[in-house]
């Protein structure tokens, strides 16, 4: 079959071109849609044979967004609200892919992007004002602005567990899955890691393979979705009254419609804590750490929450031992991103599921026929790495990001990424980052913010081009403060308290530093905003 992307995609790159935007996911592609529209030239590279970015790669068992559809989707275009019809709450994988690809033809954005090309160096030449930007299959071109629209969660972390190479079965990561599928049908597999891809991995993984071990180190917190077919009416709703609602959406503190519940956790009677806990457990999905207005800053209100869950798990899976080792303990609820699942604790019930501590018992190594924990060996035909990211910066470090004088991104972020805004860094003119670090990012919903930074970008593009500026450039102190700012709002709230990837804490050697901005998706469009209409203050223009 011929896919779309080799029929209608930029096969010849110019020499010199307005913009570079690396990345053909939710961001790339709005980017390429916003930036053409001002008739600028662009010039898009993608890793992936086609678009769709984290959806593009995350393509194992049971993977779907844990955002509502209806809310993670693009907003820019009334039509295209109008002419999809969603058919499930949450969407799973297929869906979602099949919504950006529809975007992508509908708006014949492939045109300008070299697909299956990764881009390896991003050099700034301080002379011409100029970035030039190479790649891994030779092509070079230099362009005034450069957009990283590279994703969050686009670098898969795989530990490196000595003997790995001795397996003689299959070995995926649930970051990039196979284009054609996995069929585990009466086979022994080894699934390693418990975060959001494990959890929603394991249930439909366990129901085809023959015995299916649960490598378990950190227990998680997870919420049910209740996942339902939508409901034709409410879609209807949604999409009549769309402008009100992303607006509200806009103004809220995570870019969805389950906004926070003003009311304290313990401000109300033991009855009323646990008649709010349970209306949000059925009503399903991630806003149930918003169903108080504190349990993600008061460690009393958190555990409140915490124990209702840990009961809720006690309840459902039915080997006590088992509950007890699913039940999290060393961490507040919420501060690792919670989970939201579709039968996870009820998998444990089954008779070819088994947990296996690995906290207590590490991995020691794999071996040609399975894997070794300190106390006992597993048999395996296939391992399943479900162990997540180098998350938020590190697509972006794993470029070469550079200026001619020698001074690399690398370099610049080794304590830790400084970021004006999360959108630029200095000594690093007209360089964006879309939902960089420093921005609300994965706290929030990711095509409301990515929209909002690419709206950001766009505008700022379009100053500096009628007003005849060369460049843009976060000035040290303004990024000084802010990178001060957004951790002094993190180290406001528990999410300190939990070794996450939020804080860089799952790679070996990363700094530990919170790499979102936890202060809300509200609070930070305001600044952007007033940023934008005063002429930008806290960058330099030339
Ligand atoms: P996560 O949330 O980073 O989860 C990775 C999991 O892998 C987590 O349970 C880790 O345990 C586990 N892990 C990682 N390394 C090891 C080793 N060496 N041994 C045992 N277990 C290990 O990644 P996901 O892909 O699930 O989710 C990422 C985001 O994607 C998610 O939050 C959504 O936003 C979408 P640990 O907790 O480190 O003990």
């Amino acid at each position: 079959m011929v896919r779309n992307s080799e029929l209608e995609s930029a096969d010849k790159v110019p020499a010199q071109v307005d913009v570079v935007i690396v990345g053909a996911g939710f961001a790339g592609l709005y980017a390429q849609w916003r930036l053409s529209k001002l008739g600028l030239a662009v010039q898009g590279f993608e890793a992936g044979s086609d678009v769709g970015g984290t959806w593009y790669w995350n393509r194992y068992p049971g993977a779907r967004c844990d955002v509502e559809s209806l809310e993670y989707s693009y907003s820019f275009s009334p039509e295209l609200l109008q002419e999809w019809e969603w058919t499930e709450k949450y969407a799973t994988q297929p869906e979602i892919l099949s919504y950006i690809e529809h975007v992508a033809t509908r708006f014949n954005l492939r045109r300008r992007i070299r697909f299956s090309t990764q881009v390896s160096s991003v050099e700034y030449q301080s002379a011409e004002s100029r970035w030039v930007v190479r790649t891994d299959r030779g092509d070079e071109v230099s362009a005034r602005f450069c957009i990283m629209a590279t994703g969050c969660l686009s670098l898969p972390r795989r530990p490196d567990f000595p003997g790995l190479d001795s397996f003689r079965g299959r070995v995926f990561h649930t970051g990039d899955w196979p284009h054609e599928g996995v069929d585990f049908s009466g086979r022994r597999v080894g699934i390693i890691g418990t975060g959001s891809s494990g959890i929603q991995a394991i249930p439909p993984i366990a129901e085809q393979a023959g015995q299916l071990f649960v490598f378990q180190r950190t227990a998680n917190y997870s919420v049910p979705a209740h996942n339902q077919q939508l409901d034709p009416s409410h879609q209807r709703w949604f999409k009549n009254n769309s402008s009100d609602l992303r607006d509200r959406m806009r103004r809220s503190s995570v870019g969805t419609l389950t906004d926070r519940n003003p009311v304290s956790a313990l401000a109300v009677e033991p009855e009323e804590r646990e008649r709010v806990f349970e209306a949000a457990w059925l009503r399903g999905g991630a806003g149930f750490t918003r169903c108080f207005s504190d349990l993600l800053t008061s460690a009393k209100a958190n555990e409140f929450a915490s124990e209702f869950v840990r009961n809720k798990i006690r309840s459902i899976v039915q080997d006590p031992q088992v509950a007890d080792l699913l039940c999290p303990r060393d961490y507040p609820l919420g501060a690792k991103r919670i989970c939201v699942d579709t039968g996870y604790y009820a998998t444990f019930n089954r008779p070819n599921v088994r947990l296996v501590d690995v906290r207590r018992a590490p991995i020691i190594g794999v071996v040609e026929d399975g894997l070794r924990t300190s106390a006992q060996s597993f048999e395996l035909d296939d391992l399943v790495f479900a162990t997540g990211y180098d998350a938020v910066t590190g697509a972006l470090l794993d470029m070469s990001i550079r200026r001619d004088d020698g001074m690399s991104l690398k370099d610049k972020w080794s304590t830790g990424p400084e970021t004006y805004l999360g959108l630029m860094t200095a000594g690093f003119p007209n360089l964006f980052f879309i939902t960089g670090p420093g921005s609300p990012s994965v706290l929030s919903n990711m095509v409301l913010s990515i929209e909002q930074h690419v709206d950001w970008i766009a505008n700022c593009v379009g100053f500096l081009t009628s007003s005849g500026k060369r460049y843009i450039e976060a000035t040290q102190q303004a990024e000084g403060e802010w990178t001060q700012h957004v951790a002094a709002v993190a180290d406001k709230t528990l999410f300190p308290h939990a070794a996450s990837w939020f804080l860089g804490a799952n790679v070996p050697g990363k700094p530990r530093v919170f790499l979102p901005y936890a202060g809300g998706v509200d609070a930070y469009g305001h600044k952007c905003r007033e940023v934008e209409q005063s002429g930008y203050p806290g960058f330099q223009l030339s």
